[in-house]
C-alpha cells in the first residue's frame, strides 16, 4: 500500500491544508482578483463599477485652460482647450449608425430626458409626467406642446449613472415673463376683429405652403410648386426636411396642431444624421439647429434638444483652423473643411456667416452643459461649444478695423481681412443683427456684444449712411471708401435691427435710432411700393435720378425674402404705428396675386412685371420667417414677447438666458 508521505515539521492549517496547497490556494486567489481588476477597464465608461473604482480625473468647469490662437497673443478661456483637432463623432457615425461611442452617448442623453423616441416620449406621459402646455393658454395647443419634462419627470433608472448636467425645462419656463403665445387679450375683446380674420389669412398661407409642401415634397428640402416635385439643394451636406425644420415653430405658434404633429413625426422618424455631404456651417446653423432649438424651447420634446446638439457636434470640425475662425463647409463624411470657391478664391470665411453662430451655439452648451458635452462628443479633450464662438469675437475684437467697419471677408488662417467691402446686407446682414441679440440674449449682461454693436452702428452712420435727393434714408455698400449707392433686400432686416437695439443705446442716441429705423422702414417700402407687384427686388439703387428701384434685370427678381416684414414687424412693436400693419398687408395681399400658384408659394423672376413669371421655389426661409414675422404683425406684442425671446436669424426664437447656467455670456471673456 503506497503511504503518503507527511513532512512532520508542516503542520495541517486549521481548514486542514498544507503549505504547498496554501500556496497554490493563495496563488489563485490573486490571480482572480487581478484578472477581476482588470476586467474593469473593459468596462464601457459608463458603468457603475467602472466609476466607483476608476473615477476619472476630468477637469472640472471652472477650471482655466490657457490657449494659443494663431497670430494673437495667449486666449485665456474657461474650460476650454486651444482650438482643438476636430473631436467629433468619427465619419459616418450619428444616431443610426454609430455603433460603441453612440451607446456611450445614450448614456448621457438618457440621464437628462425621459425620451429620445416618440414611443419614450409616450411612456414617459403615461408614466405621469406632467404636460406643459404653454403658459396661460386658453385656446386648444398643438400635441407638442404636451410634452414631458426634461428633467425630473422620468425618474431615472437606477442603473442610470448621474452626471452633472441637467436642463430644467420646468424652471427655463417659469422664468418667461409671458406665456409663450400670450393672453390673446384681443381675442376675448374682439372676436371678430379685423385684425384676428388678417391673422386668420395669414395662418391659411401657411397651412397652404405646408400641405403642398407635404403633398409634393415631404422630407425633401423644398417644395418646387410648378413643377410639383421635391429639391435638395447643395448647402446641406444631405440632410433632408429642412422645410419641415424650419417650419416647426411657425406651425406651433399658428396653432396649426395636425401639421406640428406631422412635422415632429418625420423628425423623429426619418430626420437622420448619417450623411455625408458637404454642408455650409451657417444654412445648417441657423435654420437646422436654431429651428431644433426653437422646437425644443417651445415644446420640451427632447427629440429636438438632442438632434439639435448631435448636428451641432457635426458642425465642429469647421472650427479647426489656425485661427479658430470657422471655414464656410464642413464634409460631413471626412470632417474635411473649406472656403466657398466665391470667397475671395476660396481664402476668406464670410463676416455673415461666421459672426452668426453665436445664439445658437451658446444655446448649445445650455442644454448639453459643456462638460458632458465634451466628454463625450469629444472622446478625449475638453471643449466647450461656446468657446468656439467666444473665440470669434475675440478675433474681431482685436483686429484692426478700417474707420471702425467690418469688412465681408477675413482669412482663416492669417486672421487679416482679405479686401475692404463692407455691407449690412449680403455677406455682413447677421453678424450686426447677432451682436445686439446676443446683448438681449445675455439679458443684457454681455457688454461686450453690446459695446461693438454700437461701436459698428456708429462707423456705418458715419460712413455708410446717406439720404437721397428725394429724401430716402438707405445704407450704402462700401468699397475701400467708395460708395455703391445700392440696398440690398437683405439689408432691410436692419431697420427691425436698429429699433431693437434703440431702447439700450446712450440715451442722446436712443431717439435718433428710433427715427433710423423708421427711415429705413420707410425706405424698404418704397422699394415695394415702387414695383408693379407690390413686391420688392432684390437690390435697389439711388443713382441716375432713379430711387429705391432695381436697375437691371438679374436684381429684380424676389424669392419671398423675409427682411421687409421683419422690420414692420419690430417698428409696429415698437411704435404701433398703424402704418406697419397696412403696409404688412400690402404684402400679403401681393403673396396672394403673385406668389401663390395650384401647389404652394412661389418666388418671382420680376417684381416690375404685373404677369411675372415662378421661379419654381418655395424657399424654406418663407415659412420660417415671412409667414412668421407677418403673423406676429398681425397679433398682440406678448405673443413671443421681446422680453422673453430673440429670434435668430432665420426667425427661429430662441429665449433669453436668466439661468446661472455654462451657457450664459458674461461680459468679459
Ligand atoms: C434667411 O435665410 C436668413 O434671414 C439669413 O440671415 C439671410 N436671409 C435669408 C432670407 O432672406
Amino acid at each position: 500500500m503506497l503511504m503518503r508521505k507527511v513532512p512532520v515539521f508542516v503542520p495541517a492549517s486549521p481548514w486542514g491544508l498544507r503549505l504547498p496547497q496554501k500556496f497554490l490556494f493563495l496563488l489563485f486567489l490573486s490571480g482572480l482578483v487581478t484578472l477581476c481588476f482588470g476586467a474593469l477597464f473593459l468596462l464601457p465608461n459608463s458603468s457603475r463599477l467602472k466609476r466607483l473604482f476608476l473615477a476619472p480625473r476630468t477637469q472640472q468647469p471652472g477650471l482655466e485652460v490657457v490657449a494659443e490662437v494663431a497670430g494673437h497673443p495667449l486666449v485665456r478661456e474657461q474650460e476650454s482647450p486651444p482650438n482643438p483637432a476636430p473631436a467629433v463623432p468619427a465619419p459616418g457615425e450619428d444616431d443610426a449608425s454609430s455603433q460603441a461611442s453612440a451607446r456611450r452617448r445614450k448614456g448621457w442623453l438618457r440621464r437628462t430626458h425621459p425620451t429620445g423616441t416618440r414611443e419614450m416620449a409616450t411612456a414617459a406621459r403615461s408614466s405621469g409626467s406632467s404636460a406643459l402646455r404653454p403658459q396661460g393658454a386658453t385656446a386648444p395647443r398643438p400635441q407638442g406642446a404636451t410634452a414631458a419634462r426634461s428633467s425630473g419627470s422620468a425618474p431615472l433608472r437606477p442603473q442610470e449613472p448621474s452626471i452633472p448636467f441637467s436642463f430644467d425645462f420646468h424652471a427655463f419656463r417659469s422664468r418667461l415673463r409671458h406665456p409663450v403665445l400670450g393672453t390673446r387679450a384681443d381675442e376675448s375683446k374682439e372676436p371678430q376683429s379685423l385684425v384676428r380674420a388678417q391673422r386668420e389669412k395669414i395662418k391659411e398661407m401657411m397651412q397652404f405652403a405646408w400641405q403642398s409642401y407635404k403633398r409634393y415634397a415631404m422630407g425633401k428640402n423644398e417644395l418646387r410648386p410648378l413643377t410639383k416635385d421635391g429639391y435638395e439643394g447643395n448647402m446641406f451636406g444631405g440632410l433632408s426636411g429642412a422645410t419641415i425644420i424650419d417650419s416647426l415653430d411657425t406651425l406651433y405658434l399658428m396653432e396649426l396642431q395636425e401639421e406640428f404633429q406631422e412635422a415632429k413625426a418625420w423628425v423623429e422618424e426619418n430626420f437622420h444624421l448619417n450623411v455625408s455631404g458637404e454642408a455650409s456651417l451657417f444654412e445648417v446653423n441657423i435654420r437646422y439647429i436654431g429651428g431644433l432649438l426653437s422646437a425644443f424651447y417651445l415644446t420640451g420634446e427632447e427629440v429636438f434638444r438632442i438632434k439639435a446638439i448631435k448636428l451641432g457636434e457635426k458642425l465642429l470640425p469647421a472650427f479647426n483652423t489656425p485661427t479658430g475662425i470657422p471655414k464656410g463647409v464642413v464634409n460631413f463624411k471626412s470632417s474635411s473643411i473649406r472656403s466657398w470657391g466665391w470667397a475671395m478664391a476660396g481664402s476668406s470665411s464670410v463676416l455673415a456667416e461666421f459672426g452668426s453662430l453665436h445664439l445658437e451655439f451658446l444655446h448649445l452648451t445650455e442644454l448639453s452643459g459643456n462638460q458632458v458635452f465634451a466628454e463625450k462628443a469629444m472622446k478625449v479633450r475638453l471643449v466647450s461649444i461656446s468657446w468656439q464662438v467666444r473665440n470669434i469675437r475675440k478675433v474681431l475684437r482685436k483686429i484692426d478695423k478700417p474707420f471702425g467697419l467690418y469688412p465681408n471677408f477675413l482669412s482663416p488662417v492669417s486672421g487679416n481681412w482679405m479686401q475692404h467691402h463692407v455691407s449690412v446686407g449680403g455677406l455682413g446682414d447677421s453678424f450686426y443683427e447677432y451682436l445686439i441679440k446676443s446683448w438681449l440674449m445675455s439679458a443684457k449682461t454681455d457688454v461686450e456684444a453690446k459695446d461693438m454693436y454700437y461701436e459698428a452702428l456708429e462707423a456705418i452712420e458715419t460712413h455708410l449712411l446717406n439720404v437721397s435727393p428725394g429724401g430716402l434714408t438707405y445704407i450704402a455698400e462700401w468699397r475701400g471708401g467708395v460708395l455703391d449707392h445700392k440696398m440690398g433686400h437683405l439689408a432691410c432686416f436692419s431697420g427691425g435691427m436698429i429699433a431693437l437695439g434703440a431702447e439700450d443705446a446712450k440715451e442722446e442716441k436712443r431717439a435718433r435710432y428710433r427715427e433710423l429705423a423708421a427711415q429705413i422702414t420707410k425706405t424698404c417700402h418704397e422699394s415695394y411700393a415702387r414695383s408693379d407687384t407690390k413686391l420688392g427686388p432684390e437690390a435697389f439703387w439711388f443713382n441716375s435720378g432713379r430711387e429705391a428701384v432695381a436697375t437691371q434685370l438679374s436684381e429684380s427678381y424676389y424669392i419671398l425674402r423675409p427682411e421687409v416684414v421683419e422690420s414692420y414687424m419690430y417698428l409696429w412693436r415698437q411704435t404701433h404705428d398703424p402704418i406697419y400693419r397696412e403696409w404688412g398687408w400690402e404684402v400679403v395681399t401681393a403673396l396672394e396675386k403673385y406668389c401663390r400658384t395650384e401647389a404652394g408659394f412661389s418666388g418671382i423672376q420680376d417684381v416690375y412685371s404685373s404677369i411675372p413669371s415662378h421661379d419654381n421655389k418655395q424657399q424654406t426661409f418663407f415659412l420660417a420667417e415671412t409667414l412668421k414675422y407677418l403673423y406676429l404683425l398681425f397679433s398682440e406684442d406678448d405673443m413671443l414677447s421681446l422680453e422673453d425671446w430673440v429670434f435668430n436669424t432665420e426667425a427661429h426664437p430662441l429665449p433669453v438666458n436668466r439661468s446661472d447656467s455654462p451657457g450664459r455670456v458674461g461680459g468679459q471673456l
